[in-house]
């Protein structure tokens, strides 16, 4: 049975994700892929991104005037109950202005500082994930399981790179070392799309250094809750050192790997 407060969390997050993610797609300029050399492209997907964070703030905060918020576009309130909201309105900004799919809205509700509620929407995909705490993770109606662990030469995990051009080069240099002892690598660019494709099996893992708190908020939780093992360096949580998430079996040599390739400095 589900926390009364739990589901109430779930169904405002839902609603709020498909909200948003109706604007961010249907508000995208057609021409914006084209224009993306120029410097107005990037104002255009800020004031979206500003635009669907407003909209999730406003529709919580009508239900829930009490909760607090954490959000990429600057929202970052105390609130008195107990219960704060890490939002990501855009996650995957750059496949965005690209015009490729794999961007998302993310959004998860933390009860005393653990998240009990995520919710991950990616429209162009046609598919919303979520999980509440104990509950398993689910997409719709299916119920997520993440795969079964290969051996690490065989497992596919996802990655990303920092915006910053030295930083991105460090990352390049840890990609370079682990590549031989993989399967391969994927660079979907969204970290929420990443946690949930290894919830759903689409990936073995994925980890990623520099995300903040609204990037693996929501999809952590559902990683979690579909059978994935997450977390920083080892024994830590998920934190801007470094995020990983991987099927069990791989988590571990992953997680140890990247330890000792220094995917967790710059
Ligand atoms: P964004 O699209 O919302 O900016 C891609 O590697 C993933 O990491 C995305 O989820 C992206 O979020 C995030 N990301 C990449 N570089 C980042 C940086 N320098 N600061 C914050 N988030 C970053
Ligand atoms: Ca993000």
């Amino acid at each position: 049975m589900t926390d009364p407060l739990h589901q109430e969390l779930l169904e405002l997050a839902q609603e709020a994700a498909r909200r948003a993610g109706d604007l961010l797609r249907d508000g995208r300029p057609a021409d914006l892929a084209v224009a993306a050399t120029k410097s107005s492209p990037i104002d255009v997907v800020t004031e979206m991104d500003i635009a669907a964070e407003k909209l999730i703030t406003d529709l919580i905060s009508t239900h829930r005037p009490h909760d607090g918020f954490l959000g990429e576009e600057g929202a970052d309130t105390e609130g008195t109950s107990g219960i704060r909201w890490v939002i990501d309105p855009l996650d995957g900004t750059v496949n965005y202005l690209y015009g490729l799919p794999t961007w998302a809205v993310s959004i998860a509700a933390e009860q005393d500082g653990e998240t009990v509620v995520g919710v991950v929407a990616a429209p162009m995909r046609g598919e919303t994930y979520h999980a509440v705490r104990g509950g398993g993770a689910w997409q719709g109606e299916r119920e997520l399981t993440c795969r079964p662990a290969p051996p690490l030469e065989q497992a596919l995990v996802s990655t990303g790179f920092n915006y910053v051009t030295e930083v991105r080069a460090h990352q390049a240099e840890v990609a370079h070392r682990l590549i031989p002892l993989l399967r391969d690598i994927r660079r979907g660019g969204s970290a929420a799309v990443d946690l949930c494709d290894v919830a759903a099996g689409r990936l073995d893992g994925y980890y990623e250094r520099g995300l903040n708190a609204w990037d693996y908020g929501a999809g952590d939780l559902i990683a979690r809750e579909a059978g994935a093992l997450t977390g920083g360096r080892p024994g830590e949580r998920p934190s801007r050192d470094l995020t990983v998430a991987a099927t069990p079996g791989v988590f571990e040599p992953l997680q140890r790997l990247l330890e000792d390739f220094g995917a967790w400095h710059d």
